[in-house]
């Protein structure tokens, strides 16, 4: 039974991290969603714990996904749930770059291997960034995000916008 860590800011989770989410599944027996705060971007638009909450109603019929909030380095958080790999998403050659050396360092810190896994082409463009932005100002982003999400978002930024 391999169980995996996919780690992330996820704010907010979107179609592409489901597709993460999915294409870990079919290589792995269980995924452990790892809601985590990213330094480099302190400040979210939903907290950890709601981030948490929309993964959850997300993933709510999947019982070999399990959901949480971290703090701290990825690689303390897959040796305290005892992940045999992690699992990322990699979009472009920018995030090839970047997740290659978080993936070494990572190894090199407590032997942990990294599986990345190709974004579907349908995703290729969307971050959790554009989708905040697009969303603050009314847009529809309803075919890139989760049912829950686009919920949350409607409501966040309800009476903003147009
Ligand atoms: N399709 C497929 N994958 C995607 C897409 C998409 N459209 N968009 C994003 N992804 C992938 C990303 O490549 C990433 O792997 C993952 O989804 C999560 O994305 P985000 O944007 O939610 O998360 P980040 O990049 O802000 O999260 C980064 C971490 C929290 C994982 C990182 O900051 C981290 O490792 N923090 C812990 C501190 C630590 O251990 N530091 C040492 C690193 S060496």
């Amino acid at each position: 039974m391999a169980k995996v860590l996919i780690p992330g800011s996820f704010d907010p989770l979107h179609n592409g991290h489901v597709d993460v989410v999915d294409q870990a599944l079919e290589l792995f027996d269980e995924v452990v969603f790892g809601v985590l705060v990213n330094f480099s971007k302190p400040s979210g638009l939903f907290s950890p714990d709601e981030r948490v909450g929309l993964a959850i109603d997300t993933f709510a019929d999947r019982s070999e996904i399990t959901v949480g909030a971290f703090e701290g380095l990825v690689v303390d958080v897959a040796s305290a749930v005892g992940a045999d790999f992690i699992v990322k998403g990699l979009r472009t050659a920018a995030d090839y770059d970047i997740e290659q050396q978080m993936a070494h360092m990572n190894r090199s810190a407590s032997g942990i291997r990294t599986v990345f896994v190709p974004c579907n082409p349908e995703f290729s463009f969307v971050s959790s960034r554009f989708i905040r932005e697009i969303a603050s100002h009314g847009g529809d982003i309803d075919h890139l995000v989760p049912a829950p999400v686009s919920a949350a978002l409607t409501d966040r930024f309800a009476g903003r916008g147009q």
